[in-house]
């Protein structure tokens, strides 16, 4: 029996460089190995105010930029989170689980709910949606960015406490699946925040659909230090930043970098980094405009339909199992 993974990412913009080597590329790369949920989390998205259009075309585009980034639809099943109703049931439930004391800890949160005039109780639920979403599924690995790793803590402790007070193991206990060196692409404009698709500054992420004009200039107005010196230092973030996107994508190491750039000022370093960017990304475009072809609508549909049946027959097996043991009266 191959091992359960599920992941997902919310349809809030167009994804980011982040997004795809912190999460996305990972799970291209182990997609053989392992049985793989992924969806769109929808669900999510609305924790903060979308545009109900804009959101419908993130949606479609999110499925596009995972499939385009080389996840294979026959391999995965590939659905998205609102298609699948369980996941706001086990959400409730579970809402009866988690505690208050520990979702304020949840620094997500705090960072968010900042930037609202009028905070969403959806926006503080929100780590317990994400444990029922990965629940659900009797998921063994979480592959994500750095940022959830708190996340995936609290859904251990909240899976542990349900056991516990059901008396039985409906839950397996998931484990975080978090890449050390790009589980956290920071922002172009400020290297000490992690680079984010809803950023309101649009130069501080590369969209994984930008054009390559774009890449230049946003890497060229990243922001750095002073000293002109490629050099691998928690106290150059900027320039560690731009290594260690150069270096995932490259696969060369640290001392090879700063080999190669040994006589390079900041320009030239930066418009390589640039270019190495644009050149991975270009087949991803190239594949995402493709499918984007009007006659594409229906096979994309298709992938979705065939997702959520798939996720539909084990999402309400477990629920089931669920509302058995808290004790609801069978219909
Ligand atoms: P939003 O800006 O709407 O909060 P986001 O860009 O932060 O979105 P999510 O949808 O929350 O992205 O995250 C999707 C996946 O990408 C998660 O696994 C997350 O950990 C990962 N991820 C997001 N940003 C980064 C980043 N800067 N570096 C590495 N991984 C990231
Ligand atoms: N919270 C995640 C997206 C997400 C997720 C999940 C990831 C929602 N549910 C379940 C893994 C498993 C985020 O990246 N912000």
């Amino acid at each position: 029996m191959k091992k359960q993974i599920l992941s997902g990412i919310q349809p809030s913009g167009i994804l980011t460089l982040g997004n795809y080597l912190g999460a996305l590329r990972n799970w291209v790369k182990i997609q053989d190995e392992y049985d793989c949920k992924f969806f769109i989390a929808d669900l999510h998205a609305i924790t903060v105010s979308q545009d109900p259009e804009t959101l419908r075309q993130n949606t479609k585009n999110v499925i596009m930029q995972y499939i385009a980034s080389g996840l294979d639809p026959e391999k995965n099943t590939i659905f998205v989170q609102s298609h699948v109703h369980e996941h706001a049931e086990l959400g409730w439930i579970l809402n009866c689980t988690a505690y208050m004391g520990e979702l304020s800890r949840m620094t997500q949160y705090k960072d968010k709910s900042k930037k609202q005039d009028n905070i969403k109780v959806g926006l503080f639920d929100y780590p317990v949606l994400m444990a029922a979403d990965i629940l659900l599924y009797d998921a063994d690995f979480v592959p994500v960015g750095e940022d959830q790793r708190q996340h995936l803590e609290l859904t251990r402790d909240v899976a542990q406490r349900f056991n516990n007070t059901y008396n039985k193991e409906i839950f397996k206990i998931p484990e975080p699946f978090i890449q050390k060196e790009t589980g956290r692409i920071m922002s172009l404009q400020d290297p000490t925040k992690k680079m984010s698709k809803s950023d309101s500054n649009k130069d501080g992420f590369i969209s994984l659909l930008d054009p390559r004009e774009e890449i230049v200039r946003k890497v060229k107005k990243a922001v750095t230090d002073s000293e002109n010196v490629i050099r691998y230092s928690d106290d150059k973030p900027g320039i560690k930043n731009l290594m260690n996107i150069y270096s995932a994508i490259t696969d060369k190491n640290y001392e090879e970098i700063e080999a190669e750039f040994k006589d390079a000022g900041y320009g030239e370093f930066k418009l390589a980094v640039a270019n190495t960017i644009a050149d991975s990304l270009e087949p991803i475009q190239a594949k995402f405009n493709e499918l984007n072809a009007p006659e594409n609508n229906n096979y994309l549909n298709s992938i979705l339909a065939r997702g959520a049946k798939e996720a539909s027959l084990i999402a309400s097996k477990k629920v089931a199992e669920v509302k058995e043991a808290v004790g609801f009266l069978g219909k």
